[in-house]
């Protein structure tokens, strides 16, 4: 399979700084040479560039709206390209407002998605619903058409077209949702796995049902590296105790995988200025890596090349 990367070195969602690291953090740990291995052709786009928004101070509560609607709508288009080019896309951020474009881009270029957003959070606040105006927890709300009605129109977001059914998207791993939001999950009927369903029914059956789900369209996953133990991933933003383990955190992409139909990853908010040891830095970048590597085939129980001679 071939693999398009792009880098999204953004952290306006949000206000905790170094978040825009994140990129250029996982491919030193070696993405790229790890992807070869597994016999994926690689493409690095690079780091997307893009403008400081002028005179962006907070409408009402939201803060950074233009930095953030400027910078997704160059990055709908990049993802466009990279899909057009017949890329995977991977998405290295950067914090969760990115899903914005990612997303946006991805449907543009494939048409109908199933979306699997997997997050502490439900990252599903309104303009009108947040208490905190950090556009990384808004962006479903930009997205899904059903809320259409309830996202006041912003000049920052004119490009911008929900453009996924409340349908086909599913939640694994929330444990931390604001009441406004779990008002809209409940309300639209949003799938979703909890950690209690995770603890309940066994990451197995979270991931037999997402797929079946989901059915046959193509399939973007958007991890926050929150979703995970903040023991094996504290370098985050915003880190909630009771998380996915490594291991049911690797399982899930392993699964999307195996479907044949994941075609665009986002991998978002890793944050190396709040990982308070070396060692918790190390971690999460590393889950990041491993998470990635399940997405476009490792396997746990080992690899060999094609073209492997036995001796
Ligand atoms: C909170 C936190 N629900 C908000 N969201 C986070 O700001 O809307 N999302 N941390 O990733
Ligand atoms: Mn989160
Ligand atoms: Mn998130
Ligand atoms: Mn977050």
């Amino acid at each position: 399979s071939s693999v398009g990367i792009i880098g999204a070195p953004f952290s306006k969602g949000q206000p905790r700084g170094g978040v825009e690291r994140g990129p250029d953090l996982i491919r030193a740990a070696g993405l790229l040479p790890k992807l070869h291995e597994l016999e994926c052709a690689v493409k690095d786009y690079g780091n997307l560039a893009f403008e400081e928004a002028e005179l962006d101070g907070p409408e009402g509560v939201l803060k950074n709206l233009k930095a953030v609607g400027g910078f997704n709508q160059r990055l709908s288009q990049a993802v466009q390209l990279v899909k057009k080019d017949g890329h995977t896309t991977v998405m290295l951020g950067g914090d969760h407002s990115l899903a914005i474009g990612s997303i946006h881009g991805h449907s543009a270029a494939v048409g109908q998605l199933g979306i699997v957003w997997v997050d502490a959070h439900a990252d599903i606040n309104t303009p009108l619903t947040t208490s905190t105006g950090n556009l990384h927890g808004q962006p479903l709300s930009f997205l899904v058409k059903e809320l259409q009605s309830s996202v006041p129109v912003l000049p920052s977001f004119s490009w911008l077209k929900p453009c996924i059914s409340v349908k086909d998207l599913v939640y694994i791993g929330l444990r931390d949702v604001d009441p406004g939001e779990h008002y809209i999950l409940k309300e639209l009927g949003v799938k979703m796995f909890s950690m209690s369903e995770v603890d309940q029914l066994g990451v197995s059956r979270v991931m037999e049902e997402t797929c079946d789900y989901l059915g046959n369209k193509p399939i973007h996953l958007s991890y926050d590296i929150d979703a995970i133990d903040p023991t094996v991933t504290p370098a985050t933003g915003t880190p909630v105790v009771g998380g996915l383990s490594y291991r049911e955190g690797v399982y899930i992409t392993e699964c999307l995988r195996e479907t044949g139909r994941l075609s665009a990853v986002d991998l978002v908010e890793v944050n190396p200025l709040l990982g308070k040891t070396e060692e918790g830095i190390q971690s999460t970048v590393s889950m990041a890596v491993d998470l990635l590597l399940g997405c476009f085939g490792r396997l746990r129980e080992g690899n060999h090349p094609s073209d492997y001679n036995p001796p």
